[in-house]
Protein backbone atom coordinates (compact mmCIF):
# COMPACT_ATOMS: atom_id res chain seq x y z
CA UNK A 1 0.00 0.00 0.00
CA UNK A 2 1.42 3.19 -0.57
CA UNK A 3 -0.37 7.00 -0.13
CA UNK A 4 1.31 10.50 -1.12
CA UNK A 5 3.13 12.48 0.99
CA UNK A 6 1.46 16.46 0.66
CA UNK A 7 2.64 18.22 -2.34
CA UNK A 8 4.61 20.88 -1.58
CA UNK A 9 6.20 24.06 -2.85
CA UNK A 10 7.18 27.81 -1.93
CA UNK A 11 4.29 29.73 -2.96
CA UNK A 12 3.74 33.57 -3.35
CA UNK A 13 0.48 35.58 -4.02
CA UNK A 14 0.29 38.77 -5.45
CA UNK A 15 -2.31 40.53 -3.69
CA UNK A 16 -4.70 43.50 -3.62
CA UNK A 17 -7.31 43.72 -0.87
CA UNK A 18 -10.54 41.68 -0.31
CA UNK A 19 -10.29 39.46 -2.76
CA UNK A 20 -6.43 38.36 -2.64
CA UNK A 21 -7.18 38.41 1.15
CA UNK A 22 -9.87 35.93 0.56
CA UNK A 23 -7.79 33.61 -2.21
CA UNK A 24 -4.96 34.01 0.46
CA UNK A 25 -7.18 32.81 3.43
CA UNK A 26 -7.81 29.68 1.63
CA UNK A 27 -4.16 28.55 0.48
CA UNK A 28 -3.18 29.07 3.98
CA UNK A 29 -5.62 26.15 5.14
CA UNK A 30 -3.68 23.91 3.31
CA UNK A 31 -0.01 25.05 2.88
CA UNK A 32 2.31 25.03 5.86
CA UNK A 33 3.24 28.53 6.26
CA UNK A 34 6.79 28.82 5.72
CA UNK A 35 5.32 27.89 1.98
CA UNK A 36 3.54 30.61 1.75
CA UNK A 37 4.31 34.52 1.59
CA UNK A 38 2.09 37.41 0.07
CA UNK A 39 3.01 40.51 -1.49
CA UNK A 40 0.29 43.15 -0.96
CA UNK A 41 -0.34 46.26 -2.73
CA UNK A 42 0.48 49.60 -0.85
CA UNK A 43 -0.45 51.87 -3.59
CA UNK A 44 -4.19 52.32 -1.46
CA UNK A 45 -2.27 53.92 1.46
CA UNK A 46 -2.64 57.37 2.96
CA UNK A 47 -2.56 59.69 5.83
CA UNK A 48 -6.31 60.50 6.99
CA UNK A 49 -6.04 62.41 10.77
CA UNK A 50 -2.48 62.27 10.79
CA UNK A 51 -2.58 58.15 10.57
CA UNK A 52 -1.13 56.30 8.31
CA UNK A 53 -3.67 53.91 6.65
CA UNK A 54 -2.99 50.71 4.50
CA UNK A 55 -6.51 49.13 3.88
CA UNK A 56 -4.50 46.20 1.63
CA UNK A 57 -2.20 45.44 3.90
CA UNK A 58 -4.51 45.41 6.94
CA UNK A 59 -7.56 43.55 4.96
CA UNK A 60 -5.36 40.77 4.24
CA UNK A 61 -3.85 40.28 7.84
CA UNK A 62 -7.11 40.45 9.54
CA UNK A 63 -8.70 38.24 6.95
CA UNK A 64 -5.87 35.67 7.67
CA UNK A 65 -6.38 36.26 11.46
CA UNK A 66 -10.20 35.28 10.92
CA UNK A 67 -10.96 38.53 12.50
CA UNK A 68 -12.45 40.54 8.92
CA UNK A 69 -15.83 41.75 8.78
CA UNK A 70 -17.46 39.10 7.15
CA UNK A 71 -19.55 41.13 4.08
CA UNK A 72 -17.75 44.00 3.81
CA UNK A 73 -14.28 42.07 3.57
CA UNK A 74 -12.76 45.58 5.11
CA UNK A 75 -12.08 46.52 8.48
CA UNK A 76 -12.89 44.00 11.54
CA UNK A 77 -16.12 41.59 12.22
CA UNK A 78 -16.34 43.21 16.27
CA UNK A 79 -16.22 46.57 15.60
CA UNK A 80 -17.44 49.92 17.30
CA UNK A 81 -17.61 53.38 15.61
CA UNK A 82 -17.78 55.26 19.00
CA UNK A 83 -14.71 57.69 17.51
CA UNK A 84 -16.37 58.27 14.15
CA UNK A 85 -19.44 59.41 15.57
CA UNK A 86 -17.52 61.83 17.70
CA UNK A 87 -15.74 63.11 14.81
CA UNK A 88 -19.29 63.32 13.16
CA UNK A 89 -20.69 65.54 15.90
CA UNK A 90 -17.18 67.74 15.94
CA UNK A 91 -18.22 68.65 11.92
CA UNK A 92 -15.25 66.54 11.18
CA UNK A 93 -14.32 64.40 7.92
CA UNK A 94 -16.28 60.95 7.84
CA UNK A 95 -16.78 59.70 4.49
CA UNK A 96 -13.76 57.11 5.49
CA UNK A 97 -14.87 54.57 8.09
CA UNK A 98 -12.85 54.27 10.81
CA UNK A 99 -13.93 51.58 13.44
CA UNK A 100 -12.56 52.11 17.10
CA UNK A 101 -10.65 49.18 17.20
CA UNK A 102 -9.05 49.37 13.57
CA UNK A 103 -8.16 52.93 15.16
CA UNK A 104 -6.04 51.21 17.32
CA UNK A 105 -4.32 49.48 14.92
CA UNK A 106 -3.50 52.73 12.17
CA UNK A 107 -2.50 55.01 15.83
CA UNK A 108 0.52 52.08 16.80
CA UNK A 109 1.50 52.23 13.26
CA UNK A 110 1.56 55.52 12.76
CA UNK A 111 3.32 55.65 16.23
CA UNK A 112 6.04 52.85 15.02
CA UNK A 113 6.63 54.81 11.70
CA UNK A 114 7.20 58.13 13.24
CA UNK A 115 9.93 56.18 15.11
CA UNK A 116 11.77 55.17 11.89
CA UNK A 117 10.47 51.40 11.71
CA UNK A 118 9.66 50.43 8.05
CA UNK A 119 6.45 49.43 7.13
CA UNK A 120 8.08 45.85 6.09
CA UNK A 121 9.04 45.32 10.05
CA UNK A 122 5.33 46.90 11.54
CA UNK A 123 3.57 44.37 9.49
CA UNK A 124 5.71 41.35 10.43
CA UNK A 125 4.75 42.24 14.18
CA UNK A 126 1.33 42.69 13.73
CA UNK A 127 1.09 39.56 12.15
CA UNK A 128 2.99 37.86 15.10
CA UNK A 129 0.99 39.90 17.41
CA UNK A 130 -2.58 38.62 15.51
CA UNK A 131 -1.23 34.98 15.02
CA UNK A 132 -1.24 35.62 11.36
CA UNK A 133 1.59 32.94 10.48
CA UNK A 134 2.14 32.92 6.45
CA UNK A 135 3.88 36.06 5.67
CA UNK A 136 2.99 38.92 4.75
CA UNK A 137 5.08 41.59 2.81
CA UNK A 138 3.98 45.28 1.78
CA UNK A 139 5.30 45.19 -1.99
CA UNK A 140 7.71 48.04 -0.83
CA UNK A 141 8.25 50.45 2.22
CA UNK A 142 8.70 53.30 0.24
CA UNK A 143 5.96 56.16 -0.96
CA UNK A 144 4.02 54.32 -3.67
CA UNK A 145 0.33 56.15 -4.31
CA UNK A 146 -1.94 55.26 -6.59
CA UNK A 147 -3.64 58.47 -8.59
CA UNK A 148 -7.23 57.51 -10.69
CA UNK A 149 -6.90 60.08 -13.42
CA UNK A 150 -10.59 60.80 -14.27
CA UNK A 151 -12.76 62.70 -16.57
CA UNK A 152 -14.90 64.31 -14.23
CA UNK A 153 -12.14 65.76 -11.17
CA UNK A 154 -8.83 65.03 -13.35
CA UNK A 155 -6.61 63.14 -11.16
CA UNK A 156 -8.20 61.71 -7.82
CA UNK A 157 -5.93 60.48 -4.82
CA UNK A 158 -7.09 56.28 -4.55
CA UNK A 159 -9.47 56.41 -1.50
CA UNK A 160 -11.30 59.76 -2.95
CA UNK A 161 -11.71 58.02 -6.25
CA UNK A 162 -12.88 54.79 -4.57
CA UNK A 163 -14.24 55.71 -1.24
CA UNK A 164 -15.55 59.63 -1.56
CA UNK A 165 -17.01 59.28 -5.16
CA UNK A 166 -17.94 55.86 -4.42
CA UNK A 167 -15.40 54.76 -7.91
CA UNK A 168 -18.58 56.58 -9.96
CA UNK A 169 -15.84 58.93 -11.51
CA UNK A 170 -15.13 57.79 -15.43
CA UNK A 171 -11.31 56.44 -15.73
CA UNK A 172 -8.98 57.92 -18.49
CA UNK A 173 -5.97 55.98 -16.91
CA UNK A 174 -3.37 56.00 -13.71
CA UNK A 175 -0.49 56.79 -12.11
CA UNK A 176 1.77 54.93 -9.52
CA UNK A 177 3.14 58.11 -7.59
CA UNK A 178 6.64 57.11 -6.12
CA UNK A 179 6.90 53.74 -8.41
CA UNK A 180 9.86 54.59 -10.34
CA UNK A 181 11.97 55.23 -6.98
CA UNK A 182 10.73 52.64 -5.19
CA UNK A 183 12.52 49.56 -3.86
CA UNK A 184 11.00 46.10 -3.42
CA UNK A 185 10.51 45.99 0.58
CA UNK A 186 13.23 43.87 2.40
CA UNK A 187 12.22 39.89 1.75
CA UNK A 188 10.03 40.55 -1.52
CA UNK A 189 12.89 39.37 -4.23
CA UNK A 190 14.15 36.66 -2.19
CA UNK A 191 10.72 35.12 -2.15
CA UNK A 192 9.53 35.27 -5.78
CA UNK A 193 13.69 34.36 -6.86
CA UNK A 194 12.83 31.18 -4.19
CA UNK A 195 9.18 30.76 -5.47
CA UNK A 196 8.13 27.85 -7.44
CA UNK A 197 4.67 29.43 -7.74
CA UNK A 198 3.61 32.92 -7.93
CA UNK A 199 -0.17 33.30 -8.22
CA UNK A 200 -1.81 36.78 -9.00
CA UNK A 201 -4.59 36.63 -7.11
CA UNK A 202 -8.02 37.78 -8.20
CA UNK A 203 -7.78 40.98 -7.34
CA UNK A 204 -8.11 44.60 -9.51
CA UNK A 205 -5.68 44.62 -12.50
CA UNK A 206 -5.62 47.99 -12.42
CA UNK A 207 -5.29 49.15 -9.04
CA UNK A 208 -4.35 46.39 -6.85
CA UNK A 209 -1.84 43.60 -9.04
CA UNK A 210 -0.47 47.06 -11.58
CA UNK A 211 1.02 48.93 -8.49
CA UNK A 212 2.89 45.85 -7.17
CA UNK A 213 3.46 45.39 -10.96
CA UNK A 214 5.36 48.67 -11.03
CA UNK A 215 7.97 48.51 -8.68
CA UNK A 216 11.32 48.37 -10.60
CA UNK A 217 12.38 44.88 -10.14
CA UNK A 218 9.22 42.81 -9.23
CA UNK A 219 8.44 41.77 -13.36
CA UNK A 220 11.66 40.79 -13.88
CA UNK A 221 11.84 38.71 -10.24
CA UNK A 222 9.03 36.81 -12.04
CA UNK A 223 9.92 35.23 -14.99
CA UNK A 224 11.68 32.28 -13.36
CA UNK A 225 8.67 31.07 -11.77
CA UNK A 226 5.54 29.60 -12.73
CA UNK A 227 3.20 32.31 -12.92
CA UNK A 228 -0.31 31.65 -12.34
CA UNK A 229 -3.32 33.97 -12.77
CA UNK A 230 -6.87 34.23 -11.89
CA UNK A 231 -9.36 36.06 -13.37
CA UNK A 232 -11.38 38.42 -11.14
CA UNK A 233 -13.90 38.89 -14.16
CA UNK A 234 -16.90 36.38 -14.09
CA UNK A 235 -18.99 36.24 -16.96
CA UNK A 236 -17.96 39.69 -17.48
CA UNK A 237 -18.63 41.25 -14.13
CA UNK A 238 -16.90 41.76 -10.96
CA UNK A 239 -17.65 39.80 -7.87
CA UNK A 240 -16.64 43.16 -6.02
CA UNK A 241 -14.96 46.09 -6.74
CA UNK A 242 -15.03 48.78 -10.03
CA UNK A 243 -12.67 46.20 -12.40
CA UNK A 244 -15.00 45.69 -15.03
CA UNK A 245 -16.24 49.24 -14.82
CA UNK A 246 -12.19 50.14 -15.47
CA UNK A 247 -11.68 47.81 -18.31
CA UNK A 248 -14.98 49.29 -19.98
CA UNK A 249 -14.02 52.96 -19.38
CA UNK A 250 -10.55 52.42 -20.68
CA UNK A 251 -11.86 51.13 -23.91
CA UNK A 252 -11.82 47.36 -23.30
CA UNK A 253 -14.63 44.86 -22.95
CA UNK A 254 -14.56 43.40 -19.30
CA UNK A 255 -13.72 39.44 -19.53
CA UNK A 256 -11.58 36.70 -18.41
CA UNK A 257 -9.89 37.09 -22.03
CA UNK A 258 -9.09 40.81 -21.03
CA UNK A 259 -7.53 39.93 -17.45
CA UNK A 260 -5.44 37.00 -19.29
CA UNK A 261 -4.15 39.70 -21.97
CA UNK A 262 -2.99 42.21 -19.02
CA UNK A 263 -1.23 40.05 -17.45
CA UNK A 264 0.24 38.56 -21.28
CA UNK A 265 3.70 38.63 -20.39
CA UNK A 266 3.98 37.01 -17.33
CA UNK A 267 1.68 34.35 -17.45
CA UNK A 268 2.45 30.04 -17.51
CA UNK A 269 -1.21 29.70 -16.77
CA UNK A 270 -4.22 30.87 -16.19
CA UNK A 271 -7.78 30.75 -14.30
CA UNK A 272 -11.38 31.17 -15.58
CA UNK A 273 -14.53 30.62 -13.98
CA UNK A 274 -17.02 27.53 -15.14
CA UNK A 275 -19.32 30.47 -16.75
CA UNK A 276 -16.28 31.89 -18.75
CA UNK A 277 -15.81 28.07 -20.05
CA UNK A 278 -16.09 29.36 -23.68
CA UNK A 279 -13.34 31.72 -23.50
CA UNK A 280 -10.84 29.22 -22.38
CA UNK A 281 -9.76 28.20 -26.02
CA UNK A 282 -9.55 31.75 -27.33
CA UNK A 283 -7.16 32.65 -24.19
CA UNK A 284 -5.05 29.13 -25.19
CA UNK A 285 -4.99 29.74 -29.12
CA UNK A 286 -3.90 34.01 -28.58
CA UNK A 287 -1.72 33.26 -25.33
CA UNK A 288 -0.51 29.92 -25.87
CA UNK A 289 -1.05 29.06 -22.28
CA UNK A 290 -3.32 26.25 -20.41
CA UNK A 291 -6.26 27.41 -19.09
CA UNK A 292 -7.99 25.73 -16.23
CA UNK A 293 -11.88 26.28 -16.14
CA UNK A 294 -13.12 25.84 -12.33
CA UNK A 295 -15.91 27.41 -10.11
CA UNK A 296 -14.01 30.36 -8.83
CA UNK A 297 -17.02 31.53 -6.47
CA UNK A 298 -15.15 32.54 -2.82
CA UNK A 299 -18.22 32.28 -1.15
CA UNK A 300 -19.59 30.92 1.42
CA UNK A 301 -15.91 30.83 3.59
CA UNK A 302 -15.02 27.05 3.18
CA UNK A 303 -15.48 27.75 -1.13
CA UNK A 304 -11.82 29.71 -0.37
CA UNK A 305 -10.20 26.93 0.61
CA UNK A 306 -11.54 24.78 -2.51
CA UNK A 307 -10.46 27.60 -4.86
CA UNK A 308 -7.76 27.85 -3.94
CA UNK A 309 -6.35 24.26 -3.79
CA UNK A 310 -7.76 24.13 -7.44
CA UNK A 311 -5.36 27.20 -8.56
CA UNK A 312 -3.02 25.69 -6.36
CA UNK A 313 -3.00 22.59 -7.69
CA UNK A 314 -3.18 23.07 -11.61
CA UNK A 315 -0.09 25.96 -11.14
CA UNK A 316 1.46 23.03 -9.33
CA UNK A 317 1.31 20.62 -12.11
CA UNK A 318 2.72 23.21 -14.78
CA UNK A 319 5.42 23.72 -12.60
CA UNK A 320 6.47 20.03 -11.28
CA UNK A 321 5.09 18.00 -14.29
CA UNK A 322 4.86 19.91 -17.35
CA UNK A 323 8.58 21.12 -17.25
CA UNK A 324 9.18 17.94 -16.95
CA UNK A 325 11.10 18.59 -13.22
CA UNK A 326 10.49 16.36 -10.55
CA UNK A 327 9.66 17.99 -6.78
CA UNK A 328 12.51 16.98 -4.69
CA UNK A 329 9.76 16.65 -2.12
CA UNK A 330 7.06 14.50 -3.83
CA UNK A 331 7.00 10.81 -3.74
CA UNK A 332 5.24 7.98 -2.57
CA UNK A 333 5.83 6.51 0.84
CA UNK A 334 5.17 2.75 1.84
N1 LIG B 1 -14.01 51.10 1.83
C1 LIG B 1 -15.17 51.76 1.65
O1 LIG B 1 -15.82 51.56 0.62
N2 LIG B 1 -15.62 52.69 2.58
C2 LIG B 1 -14.96 52.96 3.73
O2 LIG B 1 -15.38 53.79 4.52
C3 LIG B 1 -13.74 52.22 3.96
C4 LIG B 1 -13.02 52.36 5.14
C5 LIG B 1 -11.90 51.55 5.36
C6 LIG B 1 -11.20 51.63 6.57
C7 LIG B 1 -10.10 50.84 6.80
C8 LIG B 1 -9.68 49.94 5.81
O3 LIG B 1 -8.61 49.16 6.04
C9 LIG B 1 -10.36 49.84 4.61
C10 LIG B 1 -11.46 50.65 4.36
N3 LIG B 1 -12.15 50.56 3.17
C11 LIG B 1 -13.29 51.29 2.97
C12 LIG B 1 -11.67 49.71 2.07
C13 LIG B 1 -10.61 50.45 1.28
O4 LIG B 1 -11.11 51.56 0.64
C14 LIG B 1 -9.83 49.59 0.25
O5 LIG B 1 -8.81 50.35 -0.26
C15 LIG B 1 -10.62 49.06 -0.90
O6 LIG B 1 -11.34 47.99 -0.42
C16 LIG B 1 -9.75 48.64 -2.10
O7 LIG B 1 -8.93 47.55 -1.78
Amino acid sequence: MSFRVPLRAKTVVLSGGVGGARFTWGLARFLPPEDLTVIVNVGDDFRHFGLYISPDLDTVCYTLADMEHPERGWGLAEETWHALEMVARLGGPTWFRLGDRDLGLHLERTRRLAQGQPLSRVVQDFCRALGVKPRVLPVTDDPLRTVVLTREHGPLPFQEYFVKHGTQPSVTGFHFQGAAAARPAPGVLDALHQADMVLLAPSNPWVSLNPILAVPGLREALRSATVVGVSPILGGKTVKGPAAKMYREMGIEPSALAVAHHYRDLLSGFVVDNQDAALAPLIEAELGIPVLITDTWMQPKPRREQVARSVWEFAYTLHFHMRKEPHPREGKVP
